[in-house]
């Protein structure tokens, strides 16, 4: 399965122009931009599994780093700043990594 199966290139081109420059990625944003905040629990969990590339069934902060690219490979990697927020507002357990339930109540909350 591909992201485009759920989500239009259109809305993540757009997503990703959005947050262009360096610590203006705002995962919040982002998630409505690309049109996920939309999407039911389990659209979000299967792209959840897509991101997740090696099925370790969490997004861990060093992969954190190239999220913008699993949406567009040319995209920029995220700051270590943006990084840092954006798993400080996904992971409420604090254990340092996403995991589906986690991603699902980021997104759709
Ligand atoms: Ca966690």
């Amino acid at each position: 399965m591909l992201l485009t199966d759920i989500l239009s290139a259109g809305a993540i081109e757009n997503a990703i122009k959005d947050c262009e420059a360096p610590d203006s990625f705002c995962y919040k944003k982002f998630f409505q931009l690309c049109g996920l905040s939309q999407k039911s629990p389990q659209e979000v969990k299967d792209v959840f599994r897509i991101l997740d590339d090696d099925d370790s069934g969490f997004i861990e902060e060093s992969e954190l780093k190239f999220f913008l690219q699993r949406f567009v490979p040319g995209a920029r990697t995220l700051t270590e700043k943006e990084a840092k927020s954006f798993m400080s507002g996904a992971d409420g357990n604090s254990d340092g990594k996403i995991g589906v339930d986690e991603f699902q109540s980021m997104v759709l909350s």
